[in-house]
C-alpha cells in the first residue's frame, strides 16, 4: 500500500499543482525540477515513514537558515502531503471519520488567552464585518465532548496575523484565543471578519510562486486545534466557501467539508460549524505534534 500511495491520483495531482505543471507562465525547467524535488521529498516521507513530529523537527532545522521555510513547505504542498499521508495511514488502520484534518500553517502562537463562554476574539478595531461562529464538538457517536479546548486563530481584515504583522499595529493575541468548553461541547465566538492571506511581496515564497507561474494567496480562513481528554487532537481550519481563492489556495489547505458559506446579513456573517473528533488510541493522540511553535 505504501509504495502505491505515491501513485495515487490525489498525490500526483498535488505534485502537479504544487510545481505549477500545466499552468501558463513561469519557468518550464524550474517547474520540472521543482516537481522532481518535491516528489523526492514526499517519496522519502513514505519510504522512511516520517511522522509529523519528525517532519517538523527537520523543517525547524532548515528554517534556522531560511526565514520563510515554513511558508515554502506550505506553498510547495508538502504540509498538505503530510495530511494525505496521515489520512491514508488512518484508512489502512481502519480509522477515519470525523472532521477532516488540514494544515496548521506557520502562524500559530502559543499561550493565547484561555477564556470561557461566548467570547470576542478581536481586541483591535478593524473596519470589517463581524463574524459569528457557533457549533458543537462531539465524538464519533455524536456525543458532546466534555472539557474541550478550542484554539482559534485568524488574520485581520488586511490578511495579517498578530505577532507576524509587518505594520506592527496589532495587539498581541488579537484574533487568537483558547476557548475552554463545558460539558455540552458547545462553542460560540465572534470576531472581526478575516481576509485572505498573501505571502510577503518580494519574499522568497512570492518569488518562487511567480517563477512557477503560481500565486501566493489563500482564501479567508479560520484555524483550529481541538483538544479534549480521551480524544485525538484535531488540527483543522474552515475556509470561506465564497472566497475567490476557495478553489485555488496556494497552500492546499482547503478541503471538502471545510468550506462553509458564511451567511452574510448586512455587516454580520454567521458560520455554523460542528467538529467531530475521533477517540484517542495512543497517548500521543491527545497532544499536538512536536512542531516548534512561536510562543510570545
Ligand atoms: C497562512 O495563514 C496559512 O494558514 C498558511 C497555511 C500558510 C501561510 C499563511
Ligand atoms: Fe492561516
Amino acid at each position: 500500500m505504501r509504495a502505491d500511495f505515491m501513485k495515487t491520483a490525489a498525490v500526483q495531482d498535488l505534485l502537479d499543482r504544487a510545481a505549477g505543471t500545466g499552468r501558463d507562465g513561469g519557468d518550464g525547467r524550474l517547474k520540472a525540477i521543482t516537481r522532481d524535488l518535491i516528489e523526492a521529498v514526499t517519496t522519502t516521507i513514505v519510504k522512511q515513514d516520517i511522522n509529523e513530529s519528525e517532519f517538523w523537527q527537520g523543517v525547524h532545522f532548515l528554517q534556522q537558515g531560511a526565514g520563510e521555510f515554513g511558508l515554502l513547505v506550505a506553498g510547495l504542498g508538502l504540509e498538505h502531503f503530510l495530511d494525505l499521508y496521515m489520512d491514508a495511514k488512518d484508512a489502512e488502520a481502519g480509522l477515519g471519520g470525523g472532521t477532516p484534518r488540514t494544515i496548521e500553517g506557520p502562524l500559530y502562537v502559543e499561550g493565547a488567552p484561555l477564556v470561557e463562554g461566548d467570547v470576542n476574539l478581536s481586541d483591535d478595531p478593524d473596519d470589517a464585518d463581524t463574524l459569528y461562529m457557533t457549533g458543537t464538538v462531539t465524538g464519533p457517536g455524536g456525543e458532546p465532548v466534555r472539557n474541550a479546548i478550542l484554539h482559534v486563530w485568524h488574520a485581520n481584515s488586511k490578511g495579517w496575523y498578530s505577532h507576524f504583522d509587518p505594520t506592527g499595529e496589532q495587539t498581541p493575541f488579537n484574533n487568537r484565543r483558547r476557548i475552554r468548553l463545558g460539558d455540552d461541547g458547545r462553542y460560540s465566538f465572534h470576531s472581526k471578519m478575516p481576509s485572505g492571506y498573501s505571502v510577503p511581496p518580494g519574499g522568497a515564497t512570492d518569488r518562487l510562486m511567480k517563477a512557477l507561474g503560481r500565486h501566493g494567496s489563500r482564501p479567508a480562513h479560520v484555524h483550529f486545534f481541538v483538544e479534549a481528554p480521551g480524544y485525538r487532537t484535531l488540527t483543522t481550519q474552515i475556509n470561506f466557501g465564497d472566497d475567490p481563492f476557495a478553489a485555488d489556495d496556494f497552500a492546499f489547505g482547503t478541503r471538502e467539508g471545510l468550506l462553509p458559506l458564511p451567511d452574510r446579513q448586512g455587516d454580520c456573517a454567521h458560520i455554523a460549524f460542528d467538529f467531530r473528533l475521533q477517540h484517542a488510541r495512543l497517548p500521543n493522540d491527545e497532544t499536538l505534534s512536536a512542531r516548534a511553535r512561536t510562543s510570545a
